[in-house]
């Protein structure tokens, strides 16, 4: 048997620097942000403590008290109360925010009580000084009976301290703190013999089994009916329990806070941060000013990413020719140039673009305003039966739905979470802007519009009508589905804090890597597959198209050229990607789409951003024109008639499908996860794909 390595497991509050400073001890970049509620899974690494001691950390999502109420706070209280967990920490660092230390402290004592070594970690020491509080870290550590460190992870102090505490307590394996209260004389005697029963390690951790046994998924049955009965014999009200535990742990805290804890000017001192909110929470001027933030975002996406997208797509160009020059003509440079290439230029183009978003999103986290996004919409949700904490999840969904709908685990109530699943992917994430983009440019006029650029009031539409819908369908479920549970909004805000532009530029970075390397495989094997299928067909109709043109060619001899070109345009149209689309043609004419438009939708199942990719290689493989990139590619695309593909009906049908369509198995695989039913992916998809089909059919027929 290999030894178990030493784990240290980072506890605390939302939001008071767990993840940061988790970041600081293993040089990982977990993801930091200023609210509460950023962190919603376990994420484990290592950290080289000491010359002797290299030990796992594990990051956990925050809790307010050790009783969860909602998923994400399950995840901390599995590691904590699970002895068979193969995560079970040997020391427990509990990140207390010193500018809000009493409530803290609650935490802290409940976690002493489950008798695994503890230090306290005191973060935002320097926020705690704006507030004019003091504290005296000695008399706190002599009280508490437990070592405390002040630290600050955002600036990497104190954390050469706390390494030599931590490497301290392994040596010398302390005899366990004392209790913080006694929990037997809470309940009672019997309380030893749930100990017994699921071989707690204290007395607390033996209350919590007894509060929660009926949720605990890591109990056997015969355990669990063991305790039910035991607690039905001693008559065990967990309310009344719970209740007289906070009394008891509030007393002492309130001596402790007493001895150790100076505030000089007890009245709360009005920080930058207060008056900052005066504005952004305004009932009018906030509202205006949020618009103006997310108006700014939409038209940044275009203003700025247009130079660096023409670089890119100038990069692609020059290599496509290059190879082309270099290479012998074979299906070797086929595949490579019209195949390949096609596909991952067509999609590297909007690196720019998404990390522009990125960019701004991280900002909005980070600098504090997303919680104050939350608060401004709350009462706009709380309409639609949702609540503020479901922004949260919209917004990053904006980005990707799948850390959107994990994020949902933040919302304690049942219903108000599903719902949230259920709409978050009708939020425009980063993967439908390439789609957006090209559309856009396809059949919008570049013009101003007073000072605004028309083709970016497009874009901030499309996601507006996402969020629209989001709303409505939200609303409609609240309607269908019945629920008890009342609901309350409960957030802290926050302070203020600037965004570090180190994390901003790493994420951008990330995240466009992230798509590159993620998008890129996709699109590779979907390139590959899809110029086969494009190049080849069933032998005996390939052959007939190629006599045929052969013939026409001998009897029109000055007409080579553009025969080729009506050669290789039939061969496409007698290929195996032909003959699909054109099977499914019917099904999408009506929205105004040709054959090649219908291949693309059935690709970007995979994944959205892979409809330009396929766009790219089916226009290269049938290509005779001169045009190098594919949007002019497109523009030229006619059906048989000669009518063009793209018009703005077309265009705008199209874009109107991609809003609403859930073209994504990632996001379907996260959902039947996170919800662990097939119930509620299968509905989405299919309400989703309603919403696209009749959409996009009445956007056509009202444009046509
Ligand atoms: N001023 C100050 N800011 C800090 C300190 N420690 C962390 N922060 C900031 O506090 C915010 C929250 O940090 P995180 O590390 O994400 O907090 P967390 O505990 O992981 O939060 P959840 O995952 O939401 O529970 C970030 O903006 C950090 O930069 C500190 O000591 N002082
Ligand atoms: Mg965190």
């Amino acid at each position: 048997m290999t030894k178990r390595p030493y784990t240290i497991a980072l506890v605390g509050n939302p939001n008071s620097g767990k993840s940061s400073l988790f970041n600081s001890l293993t040089g990982l970049n977990q993801k930091v942000g200023n609210f509460p509620g950023v962190t919603v899974d376990k994420k484990t690494g290592v950290a080289k403590i000491s010359d002797q001691l290299t030990a796992n950390v594990i990051d956990l999502p925050g809790t307010y008290s050790i009783y969860p109420k909602s998923a994400d706070e399950y995840v901390t209280y599995e590691v904590l109360l699970n002895n068979n967990n193969e995560n079970k920490p040997d020391l427990l660092i509990v990140i207390a925010d010193a500018s809000n230390l009493k409530r803290n402290l609650l935490f802290c004592s409940q976690i002493m009580d489950l008798k695994i070594p503890v230090i306290i970690a005191l973060s935002m020491m320097d926020i705690a000084r704006k507030h004019s509080i003091s504290i005296d870290v000695d008399g706190l550590q002599r009280m508490m009976g437990v070592p405390v460190v002040p630290i600050n992870p955002r600036k990497d102090k104190g954390i050469t301290q706390l390494k030599k505490v931590i490497a301290g307590i392994h040596e010398v394996k302390p005899t366990v703190h004392a209790d913080f209260i006694d929990t037997e004389a809470l309940t009672g005697d019997w309380i030893k013999e749930i100990k017994e029963i699921c071989q707690s390690e204290s007395n607390y951790a033996a209350l919590q089994v007894a509060c929660n046994h009926k949720e605990l998924p890591y109990l056997h049955a015969s355990q669990r009916i063991r305790i039910a009965a035991l607690l039905g014999e001693v008559k065990f009200h967990k309310a009344a329990v719970q209740a007289a535990e906070i009394m008891q742990r509030y007393k002492r805290i309130d001596t402790i806070m007493q001895q150790c804890v100076v505030t000089e000017n007890p009245l709360k001192k009005m920080i930058v941060s207060d008056r900052i909110d005066k504005v952004l929470l305004h009932p009018l001027w906030g509202n205006v000013i949020l618009l103006c933030v997310l108006f700014l975002l939409f038209q940044s996406i275009f203003w700025l990413a247009a130079y660096p997208m023409d670089w890119v797509e100038q990069g692609f160009a020059i290599a496509g020719d290059w190879l082309g020059s270099v290479m012998p003509d074979n299906f070797i440079k086929d595949l490579l140039v019209n195949g390949i290439l096609a596909g991952l230029g067509g999609i590297a183009i909007f690196i720019p673009q998404i990390m522009i978003l990125f960019g701004f999103i991280t900002i909005l986290e980070d600098s504090g305003y997303m919680a104050r996004i939350s608060f401004l919409t709350d009462r706009l949700m709380r309409s639609v039966g949702l609540n503020g904490r479901s922004v949260m999840p919209l917004i990053s969904g904006m980005a990707c739905a799948v850390p959107a709908i994990m994020s949902a685990r933040t919302i304690q109530n049942r219903k108000e979470r599903y719902i949230t699943i259920m709409v978050t992917p009708l939020m425009s994430c980063s993967a439908r802007l390439p789609v957006y983009t090209i559309l856009i440019g396809l059949v919008i006029p570049n013009n101003s519009v007073g000072i605004f650029n028309m083709q970016g009031l497009v874009l901030m539409g499309l996601y507006l009508l996402g969020f629209f819908m989001a709303l409505v369908v939200a609303k409609v479920l609240d309607w269908l589905v019945k629920a008890t549970e009342r609901t309350y909004f409960l957030m802290e805000l926050p302070v203020y804090r600037a965004p570090r532009w180190k994390n901003v530029g790493i994420t951008m970075i990330e995240k466009a890597k992230v798509f590159v390397t993620d998008a890129g495989k996709v699109i590779m094997v979907i390139s590959i597959i899809l110029w086969a299928a494009a190049t080849f067909g069933p032998p005996a109709r390939m052959e007939a198209v190629e006599t045929k043109y052969a013939a026409l060619r001998a009897q029109y001899p000055t007409q080579t050229d553009s025969l080729n070109n009506l050669e290789s345009t039939d061969k496409l149209s007698n290929s195996f990607a032909g003959i699909l689309g054109h099977a499914i043609e019917p099904a999408i004419r009506p929205l105004g789409y040709d054959w090649k438009i219908g291949i693309a939708l059935i690709t970007s199942f995979a994944a959205r951003e892979v409809f330009v990719g396929t766009m790219a290689t089916l226009y290269s493989v049938g290509d005779s024109g001169d045009e190098v990139y594919i949007r002019d590619k497109m523009r030229v695309a006619k059906f048989e008639d000669g009518r063009p593909v793209y018009t703005l009906a077309s265009g705008l049908s199209l874009m109107i499908f991609y809003v609403f369509a859930m073209q994504c198995m990632s996001t379907l695989a996260i959902v039947k996860r996170e919800t662990n039913s097939w119930k509620v992916p299968i509905i989405q998809f299919l309400y989703m794909g309603a919403l696209a089909y009749l959409g996009a059919w009445v956007v056509f027929q009202i444009f046509k």
